[in-house]
């Protein structure tokens, strides 16, 4: 209780840091919203531990029982580095601005700093989210501050003929191509993202160097990352190096090979495999938490995608769908929102199902829609979440 209580200060410290924040809305303070103090009863089909074999790769994954607050504080953010978390001496680092351009540059991290800032609030999820088994709560909400790319990449000059921007990072690691054939090639490589011009120079993609408040932790990318609102978490690429204008579409890993999503789709009886890049957010929601208070049960969750959540519902067994209340108001689709539904539970084993519809009509799939069954890929797995719960 104690430690619960104690977050929710530090949850509502959080919260006052910022207008945007107090106007977005943080989830409710589930102590003061129900009569006497809650206890959160923990889900009984808790996600598998991470295999020993990833456990570099993934860090501070962070149970969605623990999520009191709207804002992910930096030390419960979850991390992911496919090639380690490399410490960077910002004194001897630079980003390159590269390839089709007309002036070379290479920016020392003051200089980026002395450039117009900006603040966004944004989600980032992995797109692996809910797609493995040991991965259900790969997603947090942060304050990030640094300054656009899209005037940068215009004073440096973009020549006629680029229509790729690669965002080259600092950690690299081997690959192997066509391992086990006479055609083997090792290379090793750095991680890499692209976009095409037109995505890249969207006025809402940050360099960025801080994180709520904070300069940006090293697990997540300092000195400078990318911040790309509405794209999956694969995209913010951290510990950037070198930004290229290209005349060739880019193809490294995680573009090409690694999250890349298969659907088998069937269009008139034939069979179609699609083979895409991951890439902007889809529409999700997810149940976090149930709280118990003396004035009953609390169900609270979180429901985000690339245009604001209109509705959130949720099913409990297989009752009617009800529609949760939503907290606050939604500044931007960029952020998640989060939502709660009081539950005069009956002592048993129960289910709860949720699904997001939002601002276009659009409600989240179910997991036989189509857009998820036909998926071969754990990728951009966006459908219905069902927990399970056991009330005494
Ligand atoms: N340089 C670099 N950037 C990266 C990655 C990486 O391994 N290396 N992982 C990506 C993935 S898969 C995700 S989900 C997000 C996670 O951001 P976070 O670690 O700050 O939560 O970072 C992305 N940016
Ligand atoms: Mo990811």
């Amino acid at each position: 209780m104690g430690e619960l209580q104690r977050r929710d200060v530090l949850a509502q410290a959080g919260v006052l840091a910022g207008a945007a924040l107090l106007q977005a809305g943080a989830m409710p303070r589930t102590a003061a919203a129900q009569a006497g103090p809650a206890l959160v009863v923990p889900w009984s089909d808790p996600p598998e531990p991470v295999p020993p074999a990833l456990s570099g790769v993934i860090q501070s994954l962070t149970p969605w029982e623990n999520l009191d607050s709207w804002i992910t504080p930096n030390d419960r953010f979850f991390a992911i580095g496919h090639y380690g978390f490399p410490a960077i001496d910002a004194a001897d680092w630079r980003l390159e601005i590269a390839g089709l351009i007309d002036r070379p540059a290479s920016l020392t991290l003051d200089q980026i700093k002395a450039l117009p800032r900006h603040e966004v609030t944004s989600t980032i999820e992995c797109s692996g989210n809910n797609g493995l088994s040991f991965l259900t709560s790969a997603i947090g909400n942060a304050r990030w501050a640094g300054t656009p790319l899209a005037p940068i990449l215009r004073a440096a000059g973009v020549r006629p003929g680029a229509i790729e921007v690669v965002f080259f990072a600092a950690d690299k690691g081997q690959e192997v191509l066509r391992k086990g054939t006479p055609l083997e090639l090792s290379i090793t490589s750095n991680f890499a993202r692209s976009m095409s011009l037109d995505d890249a120079t969207d006025p809402s993609i940050l360099l960025c160097y801080e994180m709520n408040g904070a300069p940006l932790p090293r697990t997540h990318g300092f000195p400078v990352r990318l911040i790309a609102p509405g794209w999956y978490g694969v995209a913010n690429v951290k510990w950037l190096r070198r930004i290229e204008l290209s005349a060739a579409r880019f193809m490294g890993r995680f573009m090409g090979r690694d999250y890349v999503t298969v659907r088998e789709e069937n269009l008139g009886g034939r069979t179609v495999v699609t083979e895409t890049s991951v890439g902007r957010t889809r529409l999700k929601s997810a149940p976090a938490r149930v709280t118990r208070a003396a004035g009953g049960y609390r169900i609270e969750g979180m429901a985000w995608g690339p245009l604001p959540i209109a509705a959130v519902e949720v099913r409990i067994d297989t009752a009617p769908w009800v529609k949760a209340t939503l907290d606050g108001t939604q500044a931007s689709a960029a952020t998640w929102r989060s939502w709660h539904l009081d539950w005069a539970a009956a002592p048993g084993e129960h289910t709860v199902t949720t699904r997001a519809i939002d601002q276009g009509g659009n409600t989240q799939p179910a997991m036989d829609d189509p857009s998820i069954a036909d998926k071969m890929t754990y990728w951009e797995s966006n459908g219905q979440i069902t927990r399970r719960i056991s009330i005494t």
